[in-house]
């Protein structure tokens, strides 16, 4: 590698680093495995050691990671939480046996499994829980006693006269507050009922538990805690897991699994043991940790900055499981696309249970060379994401069969066309009433990022077109209120509801409408650019490709495509219906003829003292700002009323400005 081409492949590691780093610790939503992020902060690591004057002094490598958030009270921590140094392999493993053993050739080691969680402190003054705190940057984390109190197996009182006679006055441990798999499937499984968005795996479920404001919300989601040291206080030990069996008298649930033991095949040995255990434990683990056992001798071998030197984790490759594809069943999507998914024989991976896995097209299938019947092996990409890695060819009994996409389209019978512009061999259904596609695009013209009808989500899209009230886009703004109350567990309150969001969804927008349309390759960004450069519905249905083609964001294929849907007479009728009905067809322009909060995003949270959020999204959005429920670092405001939540604490730990009622008005000169 030149020096040319390091310099360049560190910035875009640092970058690559810097996003992942904010999408886990900040947003608590990663989107790359832990596996790929240590990974590439290693290589980032050896690269600053290789070529120091090319090292970035804000490097990412130079951050412990994750800052102290805001929205509850700072702690300096007694002891400082230090983070562990990340080895890969055995022969790093044998490494490390070999720098500690050169301080004292009888050293021994506590090998312990590494629990996937947050860190916390816990301290305890004369028997008494008095604070818990999270790790933040390891000097200064935040003061989440009351949640922690939640926690049922962190005692609120110690047992402290089961040491008899020893000095229990002050006691600090630290352990790693973890949400198991139990648990976790029951949350993401009542957030999916309310169509909220589900966490990606247990860690972050139980990080974003941890700093939910209301420990009520703690208390319901079934945190659990393993203590793994003894931090500081008025006992005193000699080696780490006598303390911990110390720890175990006075209440604590400490770390299981730990075995002490002396050479570096031992330690080995028992890194494979829990490397095979860890699929089966009801919670998740990331690795193992290694230990010096005896405390005066960490003393001796001391620290680097923020790590230990007498303890180094193993990481676990990311996990990968065998199991057996059963079926492929073809799902058609809202764009009419085929997609072959695997049935696969339910088995429990990084903390889920995977019974499905999608298998994108043909050539996928090909390309793995995967047979209906096979044994296949599975892994969950970044975490969260199950996929089909390979088949095991091995394993065949001559039952397999190998898989031909269909002629007819599953759902409406229809013959199946091949995609030959798109990559990866898509067919899809040439029948544009396709029931399937209907419904599809019914769920999608009504979600969040399209027209965003509050209350009209996939189970009641599917009652109604049971019911024959809605069998097209635009039946939804021809429902009447008596029509919808008449439905099976569906209040008058519910129905007015209803109706008011649809009201509410005539105004998103041109951009908004285009997209929610389904126009194949037509997402929210062509669907933006697309409306600011047209201005009018209307236009697009003389667009020719050329004219569409000069926009940047839009290809020769997406402008095809736009040409061919605004060809079509459904489409015609479609628009013309939905204009009657009162849909809004013009890019949004201010309803005042005064659009300065143009390109502007405002999250509004809490109770205002004199508007309601309905006056309060009208007001923003009739000057050209656009109104969200949550906050990220786009977000321009967030106006913040009486009894204001998580969205606030969020919005400081971003950095977003934080408004009142007041301050709003004031902007809009009022
Ligand atoms: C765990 C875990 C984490 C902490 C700093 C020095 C030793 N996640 O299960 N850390 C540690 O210990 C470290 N032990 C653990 N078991």
């Amino acid at each position: 590698m030149t020096e040319k081409e390091a310099a360049s492949r560190m910035k875009h590691l640092a970058a690559e680093i810097t996003k992942n780093s904010r999408l886990y610790y900040d947003l608590d939503s990663p989107v790359i495995s832990d596996y790929d992020y240590d990974m590439m902060f290693r290589e980032l690591k050896e690269l600053e050691g290789k070529y120091p004057s090319l090292a970035d002094p804000n490097s990412p490598t130079k951050r412990v990671g994750g800052e102290a958030a805001t929205g509850f009270e700072p702690v300096t921590h007694t002891v400082p939480l230090g983070s562990l140094s990340d080895v890969f392999d055995f022969d790093e493993v044998r490494a490390f046996v070999g720098r500690t053993k050169a301080f004292d050739a009888e050293c021994s080691y506590s090998v312990e499994c590494k629990i996937d969680g947050l860190s916390v402190a816990l301290r305890y003054e004369n028997g008494v829980f008095v604070r818990g705190a999270t790790r933040g940057d390891g000097r200064v984390g935040e003061n989440v006693t009351e949640n922690l109190r939640t926690v049922r197996s962190i005692p609120l009182t110690l047992n402290t006269e089961k040491l008899n006679g020893m000095d229990t006055s002050v006691v600090e441990v630290r352990g790693e507050v973890y949400m198991p798999h139990s648990s976790f499937e029951r949350l993401n499984a009542e957030r999916e009922k309310r169509g909220e968005a589900l966490f990606a795996n247990p860690r972050n479920a139980a990080a974003g538990t941890l700093r939910q404001l209301d420990p009520k919300v703690c208390a319901s989601r079934g945190l659990d805690i393993f203590v793994f040291n003894y931090q500081t206080g008025t006992l005193d030990f000699k080696e780490h897991d006598e303390s911990l069996l110390a720890l175990e008298k006075l209440g604590f649930r400490i770390i299981p699994y730990l075995k002490v033991v002396k050479t570096a095949d031992e330690v080995v040995a028992q890194i494979e043991e829990i490397g095979k255990m860890r699929g089966t434990l009801p919670f998740d683990i990331d690795g193992v940790v290694i230990k010096v056992n005896d405390l005066a001798l960490r003393r001796t071998i001391g620290e680097n900055s923020a790590t230990p030197k007498w303890a180094v984790a193993y990481k676990f490759p990311p996990e990968e499981k065998e199991t057996r594809l059963t079926d492929i069943v073809i799902q058609v999507g809202r764009t009419g696309i085929l997609t072959p998914n695997a049935v696969l024989e339910p088995v429990k991976l990084a903390g889920t249970t995977v019974s499905r896995a999608t298998l994108h097209n043909l050539d996928f299938i090909r390309e793995r060379d995967i047979m209906i019947g096979d044994t296949v092996v599975l892994r969950k990409a970044g975490d969260i994401i199950p996929e089909v890695v390979r088949a095991v060819p091995e394993k065949r009994d001559g039952t397999q069969v190998p898989f031909e996409m269909p002629e007819r389209c599953p759902s409406c019978g229809e013959p199946v066309e091949l995609d030959e512009e798109s990559e990866g061999s898509a067919y899809y259904c040439t029948n544009a009433d396709c029931p399937a596609q209907i419904m599809r695009n019914l769920i999608h013209f009504a979600s969040k990022g399209a027209m965003d009808i509050d209350g009209l989500g996939p189970a009641l899209l599917e009652k109604l077109h049971e019911n024959g009230l809605v069998k097209s886009i635009a039946d939804i703004y021809s429902l009447t209120a008596e029509e919808l109350a008449g439905l099976e567990r569906m209040g008058e309150k519910s129905a007015a509801k209803l109706i008011s969001s649809i009201e509410k969804s005539k105004s998103a927008g041109l951009a908004r409408l285009l997209s929610a349309l389904g126009i194949r390759q037509v997402g929210d960004k062509a669907a933006a650019v697309i409306a600011a450069r047209f201005g009018d519905i209307e236009e697009l249905f003389t667009a020719t490709p050329e004219m569409l083609c000069e926009i940047d964001d839009v290809g020769a294929i997406t402008a095809e495509n736009i040409v061919s849907f605004f060809s079509h007479p459904q489409t015609r009728r479609m628009i013309d219906r939905l204009k009657d009905a009162g849909v809004v067809m013009t890019a949004e322009k201010a309803a005042s003829g005064d659009d300065r909060f143009a390109g502007m995003t405002f999250v509004l949270t809490g109770t205002l003292p004199d508007m309601t959020r309905d006056e309060a999204s009208a007001l923003i959005t009739s000057h050209g700002g656009k109104v969200t429920g949550s906050v990220s670092k786009k977000t321009s405001y967030v106006v913040a009323g009486a009894e204001a939540g998580s969205k606030l604490a969020k919005a400081e730990s971003l950095g977003v400005p934080v408004i009142d009622e007041a301050e709003l008005l004031r902007m809009t000169g009022v």
